[in-house]
């Protein structure tokens, strides 16, 4: 059996989830948070959610997971068969991580938990996920998934990244990046209908919930 350590309050461990769910792979949930503990560190070694225990040990950084699930477990398939399709699944998911996710997500302690807003980031962030969506317009199709007719990771990778982004950019900038790619928003339409995101996205409202709750109790 699976164990997935995280918890929903992060994107990460939901892509993961989501994949897991998508496959039909049965999995159980252990809470976990980041950590720098040695025996965390032991399962994830840069301290991150979400790590993944499997029969022959422990996986960590959610791309790398969702290529294991796949390649272990090939039905559903989720990623395009053709070589060449599957690797612009996979750009378009770096551009995604790394230009749009990562970037927002510098805001994400002042938009979300109270922190203070650094202005070194306030000036950069926008140019760099500018940049981004730019990106990730020219290399999407929204067929209505991003790369095309068929549902995959990239689907996952995508949805998940800009459930982060969105709300931590308009919080910051009251800047709407969904708006700013063509044929996104009814992209994340389809996703939200589908039965494992409703699954995920219930979970990651509520624990969201929790914690701001405990935030605000705290104060
Ligand atoms: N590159 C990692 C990123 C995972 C990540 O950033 N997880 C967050 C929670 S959503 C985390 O563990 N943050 C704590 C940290 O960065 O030390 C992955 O793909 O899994």
């Amino acid at each position: 059996m699976f164990k997935l350590h995280g918890f929903a309050v992060s994107n990460y461990a939901n892509m993961v989830k989501h994949c897991l769910i998508e496959k039909g792979i049965e999995f159980e949930q252990l809470d976990a948070r980041p950590s720098q503990e040695e025996n965390y560190l032991a399962m994830s070694p840069m301290g991150k959610v979400p790590c993944l225990e499997t029969p022959e040990g422990f996986l960590s950084e959610t791309s790398a997971i969702l290529d294991y699930l796949d390649e272990l477990q090939p039905d559903p398939p989720m990623y395009p068969s053709q070589v060449f399709k599957r690797a612009k699944a996979r750009e378009i998911m770096r551009v995604t991580e790394l230009y749009i996710e990562i970037a927002a997500r510098r805001h994400l302690g002042a938009a979300f938990f109270g922190r203070e807003r650094s202005e070194e980031a306030y000036a950069e962030v926008r140019p760099q996920v500018e940049k981004g969506l730019r990106a990730f317009a020219q290399l999407a199709s929204f067929g209505p998934y991003v790369m095309g007719s068929d549902f995959g990771s990239a689907d996952i990778f995508v949805y998940h990244s800009f459930r982060l982004a969105s709300p931590v950019l308009k919080r910051t900038y009251d800047w709407d990046i969904r708006a700013e790619v063509p044929g996104l928003a009814a992209h994340i339409a389809v996703m939200d209908e589908r039965d494992s995101t409703r699954l995920v996205v219930a979970d990651h409202e509520k624990a969201m919930a929790e914690l701001m709750a405990q935030i605000a109790a705290a104060k």
